[in-house]
């Protein structure tokens, strides 16, 4: 049997077993192994600490001598927060609460949009499930915890090696009072594309089923007819569907008047008529003025009737006026990060807002020590995630020319600096805007963000001005997703296409104008799980990992290959995760509640004339050896 076989093979017979070898021998990949959890973790460590990890070589290092983030301790046991209104009332009281409260609600993002935005979404789970309890504990009054959805589902399975169900699992057990917040891109799931329906729907299950209380949809076009079949399936599930507008332009300049008043109110009310518990007004660049916010709050509360959950970025730096705007003008819940992942492009600095709100009508109740003590525990965590900080020095007004949502701006800038145009981002920030109005001047969130990036980017590369792309004797090679979206594939925008661009783009094609999910077939989910389960060997396929590879299929397929190589990683500590181990060092990692793994490194051999090094270990007191290759 092929257990047998692989056990046989040479290669296997001196304990190498690594990616290189996988990708050099792919038919062994098709065998199962009966390694053991314990012995795929060292083989983890002992190739990060030959080679380093692939994402953090020759970025900036964390600080040399290592300060352990340490988790301030749970003061009592957790008082009864949101959640619980949440599973005894359900979703609809939960809003009524919201409205008739005088308080100002709090949305911590720091666990999604706070690292999405400053830190490309690479924070792992281990630093988030570490300090839920202290939340639980010393932050009862928090509206709730934004900490899944938007980039991160995709960043755990593609780049940090862990399952994202686990992860919510895990922080909905450590914080059982606290209600889990997801942002969910309606048709487009977790990705970049429309779903097909059934497959939107057995997402949005899952998601409540494994622990998201509170559902942010929004989409990328602000474009209710193809939300409706994410909101209805969050209500469905009992969890709360906070149905949401995006914020674009700049609502009192007459100038941008295809986003005025007007056009938030009614799709406000669009959103009420479509099932909406709450209101989510979701500002992803950080673009509304805290003018625009005293009036555009005011009338949203007034004229829609449902309590408001507003979100923006702090790109401008003005991010905090707008909340205390917002805050007098009524607004009943904000998002804000703690104050060691806010500002720039995050959200605005949660202990501040406290602070400038304490003593007044709007006294957000929470406690300002306990807020302190957790923003120390984050300060520590984000020092191990030096490789993914972009740099960026300083909040800019330029935000209200480009319009780039927080969580695309310091991925774009990187973008730039990998096709050589890091010098040019200024230009790049200006075809950006210019691309914008070229499509007809749309909300820009992810997916529609990316498209318009991919754009800018292009014609930045090819020197190419708005008014050559626009001039039907010159031709241009538009970048894939340009054609998807104009072909309809995301949906349709306020007035629809430009439609003279259109032509050009879609060459004669003609382009749908209802939903994209109208024209995708239903996925046949039972052979989907039969196929699956077949392709990883007779493996059960349970549903998270059929939803996982829904939205994802390779990411899903090469996270699973690396999964049986490597183990559950996720159980180590960031800074070992990323630059392995130093020779004396001993870690622990927690493999299973209670089954503890004690790891030493001993020492690191000579490379041998295989080009490959043994590493030496001691595994709970005995010596362990694991050979890697050197790549270096
Ligand atoms: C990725 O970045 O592709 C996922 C992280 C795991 C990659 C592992 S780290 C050890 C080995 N060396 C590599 O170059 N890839 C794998
Ligand atoms: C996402 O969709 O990931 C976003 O953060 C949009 O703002
Ligand atoms: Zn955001």
């Amino acid at each position: 049997d092929f257990v047998i076989n692989l056990l046989k093979h040479p290669t296997f017979l001196d304990d190498t077993y690594t990616t290189k070898f996988i990708d050099t021998t792919p038919d062994l990949f098709q065998f199962r192994k009966r390694r053991d959890r314990a012995t795929k973790i060292l083989t983890y460590l002992a190739d990060i600490t030959v080679n380093g990890h692939p994402e953090t070589v020759g970025r900036a290092l964390p600080p040399a001598q290592p300060r352990p983030p340490v988790p301030p301790a749970p003061k009592a046991d957790p008082m009864p927060g949101t959640r619980q209104l949440l599973e005894d009332k359900g979703a609809q009281a939960v809003a009524d609460w919201m409205a008739a409260q005088t308080q100002l609600l709090i949305t911590d993002t720091t666990m999604r949009d706070g690292h999405q935005s400053l830190l490309a979404t690479r924070m792992r789970s281990i630093d988030m499930i570490r300090v839920a309890p202290s939340y639980a504990a010393n932050l009862p009054q928090l509206f709730s915890v934004e900490c899944w959805g938007g980039a991160t589902f995709d960043v755990a399975y593609r780049f940090l090696q862990e399952c994202p169900w686990q992860r919510l699992r895990d922080i909905r057990q450590a914080m059982p009072n606290l209600m889990t917040q997801m942002l969910l891109r309606a048709s487009n799931g977790v990705g970049y594309t429309n779903y097909p329906d059934n497959v939107v729907q057995a997402f949005v299950r899952q998601a409540a089923a494994t622990g998201v209380d509170v559902f942010r949809v929004f989409d990328s076009l602000n474009w209710v007819e193809n939300m409706r079949i994410a909101m209805d399936a969050v209500i469905e599930s009992g969890k709360i569907c906070e149905g949401t507008v995006c914020y674009t332009g700049d609502m009192l300049d007459p100038d941008r008047s295809k986003y005025d008043l007007h056009y938030y109110v009614n799709t406000a009310k669009d959103l009420k008529s479509a099932g909406a518990h709450v209101l989510g007004l979701k500002d992803m660049a950080g673009l509304l003025k805290p003018r625009a916010a005293s009036v555009l709050i005011r009338a949203l509360k007034d004229e829609v009737g449902l309590p408001v959950h507003f979100h923006t970025h702090d790109t401008s730096g003005m991010g905090g006026a707008t909340i205390l705007a917002a805050a007098a003008a009524g607004v009943d819940a904000v998002d804000c990060a703690m104050d060691a992942l806010s500002g720039n492009t995050s959200q605005p600095t949660l202990g501040s807002v406290v602070e400038a709100l304490s003593g007044t009508d709007r006294d957000t109740g929470l406690d300002i020590g306990a807020i302190r003590a957790i923003s120390n525990y984050w300060e520590r965590v984000r020092e191990n995630y030096a490789a993914f900080e972009s740099g960026l020095q300083a909040p800019a007004s330029e935000v209200y020319l480009h319009e780039m949502p927080g969580g695309q701006f310091t991925n774009l800038k990187a973008q730039a600096r990998s096709m050589g145009l890091e010098d040019r981002w200024h230009e790049v920030a200006q075809a950006y805007a210019d691309v914008n109005r070229m499509f007809g001047d749309i909300v820009k969130v992810t997916p529609s963000s990316k498209v318009v990036g991919d754009m800018a980017l292009m014609m930045v590369a090819q020197n190419l001005t708005p008014a050559q792309v626009m001039d039907p004797a010159v031709e241009v090679s538009f970048p894939d997703s340009v054609v998807d979206m104009m072909h309809g594939n995301l949906g349709q925008p306020p007035g629809g296409w430009p439609a003279a661009l259109q032509a050009k783009v879609l060459k004669g094609e003609a382009p749908i104008t209802d939903r994209p999910g109208a024209h995708l077939a239903p996925v046949d989910l039972d052979e989907t799980r039969a196929k699956l389960s077949a392709d990883l060997e007779g493996k059960t396929v349970d549903d998270e990992d059929l939803n996982g590879y829904l939205m994802y299929p390779k990411v899903f397929l090469d996270y699973m290959g690396r999964h049986r190589i490597y183990g559950p990683v996720r159980t180590l500590p960031t800074r070992n995760f990323f630059y392995g181990m130093e020779p004396g060092q001993e870690i622990t990692a927690e493999i299973d509640p209670g089954k503890i793994l004690e790891i030493r490194l001993q020492a690191i051999g000579e490379t041998d004339e295989n080009g490959e090094v043994k590493v030496f270990f001691e595994l709970n007191g005995q010596p362990r050896s694991i050979r890697v290759p050197n790549r270096k």
